[in-house]
């Protein structure tokens, strides 16, 4: 029996030991709701979907490096670590000596786990510095890549204007209402990368309710937020909520009610923007009637909702998932448009917080010293891609493509290598993935697991767990960091992605500079020495590892609860300019105008997305984020299988639209688009707007060809069907939150998921 020792993960810090060869997890006792993910541990840790061996697709090792369309349906021989080391050895020197760095992709997207050592996104960027001299990278995210671009242009510093603003406390105690567009589900905050030792958004949530805080839950689903903040739902179309922002600004105006002396102070370009609510220019007024027409609100209660504002201290959040959609520019900005002319911007507990509920980060204090990383290196390589272009990237080298004002080319890739990501879960459009991914001469994969990309890939190495390994947690705007205490052995030949690295490193001439002569564990006391020098820099005292390391965790300093960069703006806005061009907050930007993008126009504006509902795909399918897991990361685990229903992902829908369909609980459903289609089990709630179905990201992918030659997803696995094109040639971000599909009852047979076993496989040595 081992004792239970503490241990962290993106979604909470918990115990964990194993006792009678079964891993025991339990929460950290200061965690006031702790987080139910925890529970995917146990059944996963020595799964059969666990990656026993390095693995080489049979392919690849007998006909060599190149494009191949068998990529996802061929066999694996299992070889030796010498083996496999040896080839992609190999394999780096040719592609380095014929094409240089700029041939490897090396964005590795992905969230990993959450030791800050182990963290392979830091790792795999430096091996490929040290050793390659760089690689293509990738800028921006999938959580919010529109948004990390727009934001800047119009309130400065994304990061400042995310992560240090209005907190949960002041939200409990000052707030009088909080307008939740795409709601702040409690699924979500649960997560944080790097972990999170206190969950406490339920109780500020109820705190604010109880105190008379009104919130308004602007989202299809009303389970976007919680009982606890006893809500009024306002369920809008999809894709619209810029339309129903602009009706309550037209609304504000037409009563004379928005702040002018707030406006003129602290922003600029508004009349440009005015003229366009107004219609001067287009003649159309963008008034409540209209903005109803469009987003499915009555002009009625967006007036109401309009009237109620004024004079109240009122937040406006947006979620990220509003900008994971076409043209998911206008309601970000809109949001701080709006909270700009209510003249919130910078008072405790009002204003605008982009993305506050989406993750356990945002509405926090920021520790007083930074989380430990690992230094990446330099990347000698210059090009780079918007992550979510990955397959317009290796579908189309050579070819030109707009971001953020630049007109940048697409670098021929001949390798992509992927540590702690898994872009088939995350990208969208997951055929033409496939075919992209084809054209790569090799793509190698660490992952513990077998998971959809693993089984594409050439190359696959098998990762420790974090489990099987030490490290150290911790997230910045989390109190506390943590000792991650080694719970398990590594399964099966699994290394860490360290060890991994420094494998290859040795057999290119580099492992001195990659290693540094360190071992984990002296990497560990390495970054802890730099927290405890960062701490004494402000006086305090820090103990030494050894004594870190028995206590299990230690208690940061945190910053002020001091507003951060809006309310020093608002204090005194010529001391602390925003940097934007006019140092204030930009309703309409002369730099957006001048890039001349049809999609993306100079202030907040209704630009029609492409796709909409149409006679055949008269729904809008949301493919938001999973509350029984963090994104595809242990489907296999008890949690989220407990979740599924006939061994399907689940997927929600009104009664009316079900009935419609002849479809009832727990029915297997088939929802398809032109891109392609998949199977769910099907679950009826009317909390839900009845133009839309609902399946969560995350479900590993598990395609076969249906007769007519389209992609079905036997598992429920919506990026089979979602769009590959970017949020506008501004932001060129990820579209995957909102498609359009048809839904109907399932009464044919379809073989059982396999996924969860691992690929065939054949022993050579
Ligand atoms: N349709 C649609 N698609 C979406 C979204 C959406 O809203 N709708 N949301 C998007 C968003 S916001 C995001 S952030 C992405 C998330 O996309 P990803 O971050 O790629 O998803 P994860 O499942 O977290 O992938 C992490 C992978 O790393 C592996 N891993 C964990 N620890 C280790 C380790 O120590 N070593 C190694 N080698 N591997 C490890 C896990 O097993 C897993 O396969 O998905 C995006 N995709
Ligand atoms: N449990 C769990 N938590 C997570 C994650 C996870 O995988 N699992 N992933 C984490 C990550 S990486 C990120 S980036 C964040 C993402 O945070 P978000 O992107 O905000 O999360 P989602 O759950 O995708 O979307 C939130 C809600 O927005 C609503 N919505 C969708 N489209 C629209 C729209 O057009 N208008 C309005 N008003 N509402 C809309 C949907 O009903 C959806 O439930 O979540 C984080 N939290
Ligand atoms: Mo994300």
């Amino acid at each position: 029996m081992q004792q239970l020792r503490t241990h962290s993960a993106h979604w909470g810090a918990f115990h964990a030991g194993m006792q009678d060869g079964r891993l025991v997890v339990t929460p950290h006792p200061g965690d006031p709701d702790p987080n139910p993910l925890i529970d995917n541990f146990p059944d996963a840790l020595r799964h059969p979907a666990r990656i026993a061996a390095p693995a080489i697709r049979r392919s690849w090792l007998e006909r060599g490096p190149g494009a191949d369309i068998l990529r996802g349906g061929d066999e694996y021989v299992q070889v030796s670590w010498d083996k496999a080391l040896d080839l992609l050895a190999g394999e780096l020197r040719r592609l380095g000596e014929a094409y240089g760095p700029s041939t490897i992709y090396g964005g590795s997207y992905g969230w990993s786990s959450a030791g800050r050592f182990h963290h392979v996104q830091s790792q795999i960027h430096r091996f490929l510095n040290v050793a390659m001299g760089g690689y293509v990278r990738s800028v921006n995210t999938y959580s919010g890549g529109c948004a990390e671009v727009l934001i800047p242009h119009v309130l400065g510093s994304y990061e400042k204007a995310v992560r240090r603003n209005v907190t949960w406390d002041q939200i409990a105690q000052r707030t009088d209402v909080v307008l939740a567009f795409g709601g702040m589900a409690l699924k979500n905050s649960r997560v944080a990368g790097g972990g999170v030792s206190r969950h406490v958004e339920r109780g500020a949530m109820r705190e604010a309710a109880g105190r008379g805080c009104r919130f308004v839950c602007i989202s299809p689903l009303s389970s976007d937020l919680p009982e606890e903040a006893a809500a009024d739902w306002m369920p809008v179309i999809p894709g619209t909520d810029i339309a129903l922002m602009l009706g309550i600004a037209h609304t504000l105006v037409s009563d004379g009610s928005h702040d002018r002396a707030f406006l003129a102070q602290y922003c600029s370009g508004w009349e440009e923007f005015e003229t366009y609510l107004s219609g001067h220019n287009d003649g159309v007024k963008k008034n409540a009637e209209w903005a109803a027409s469009i987003c499915g609100v009555s002009a009625e209660e967006i007036q109401s909702l309009a009237r109620s504002l004024p004079g109240r201290r009122v937040l406006i959040t947006v979620s990220h998932s509003l900008q994971r959609a076409e043209r998911g520019e206008q309601p970000v900005w809109m949001g701080a448009v709006l909270a700009a002319m209510l003249g919130q911007i910078g008072l405790p507990g009002g204003g605008y917080s982009y993305a506050l509920g989406t993750l356990a980060h945002y509405g926090r204090r920021n520790n007083a010293v930074p989380s430990p990383s690992l230094s990446q290196g330099t990347n000698g390589v210059k090009e780079f891609i918007p992550v979510a272009r990955i397959a317009d990237m290796l579908l189309n080298p050579g070819q030109s493509f707009d971001y953020n004002g630049q007109r940048l080319v697409y670098p021929h890739v001949r390798m992509a290598y992927w540590a702690g990501g898994n872009p088939f879960h995350h990208h969208q459009d997951l055929p033409r993935l496939t075919r992209a991914i084809s054209t790569l001469d090799t793509f190698v994969v660490h992952d513990h697991a077998w998971t959809a990309t693993a089984r594409h890939a050439d190359i696959v190495l098998p990762a420790t767990m974090t489990l099987e390994r030490e490290d150290i947690g911790s997230a910045p705007t989390d109190p506390l960091m943590l000792a991650m205490h080694r719970i398990a052995e590594p399964y099966g030949e699994a290394r860490d992605d360290y060890e991994i690295f420094c494998g290859l490193a040795q057999r290119l001439g580099v492992l001195d500079e990659f290693s540094e002569g360190r071992s984990s564990r002296e990497w560990l006391q390495h970054l802890y020495a730099k927290t405890r020098e960062a701490l004494a820099e402000i006086g305090h005292e820090a103990p030494d590892f050894d004594t870190f390391w028995r206590q299990g965790e230690l208690v940061l300093p945190q910053a002020d609860d001091d507003g951060g960069m809006m309310r020093a703006f608002r204090n005194d806005p010529q001391a602390n300019p925003l940097a934007t061009p006019s140092g204030k907050i930009q309703v309409s930007s002369p730099v957006i105008e001048s890039f001349g993008y049809d999609d993306c126009p100079g202030h907040p504006a209704w630009v029609e997305p492409t796709e909409r509902p149409t006679k055949d795909f008269p729904l809008h399918l949301i493919s938001n984020q999973p509350a029984s897991r963090l994104h595809s990361q242990l489907d296999f685990g008890g949690h989220s299988q407990s979740t599924k229903l006939k061994g399907r992902e689940v997927c929600s829908m009104h009664p009316a639209t079900a009935a419609d369909r002849g479809i009832r609980e727990g029915d297997l459903v088939r929802l398809f688009n032109s891109r392609g289609a998949c199977i769910a089990a099907a679950r009826l709630t009317e909390q839900m707007h009845p133009g839309v179905v609902q399946l969560p990201t995350g479900a590993w992918y598990d395609p076969m060809e249906e007769a007519s030659g389209k992609t079905l997803c036997v598992h429920g696995n919506p990026n089979v069907m979602t769009r590959d094109i970017g949020t506008s040639r501004l932001t060129q971000g990820c579209s995957g939150q909102l498609t359009i599909v048809q839904a109907e009852r399932f009464d044919g047979a379809v073989r059982a998921v396999s996924v969860f076993e691992p690929p065939r496989s054949a022993v050579i040595e």
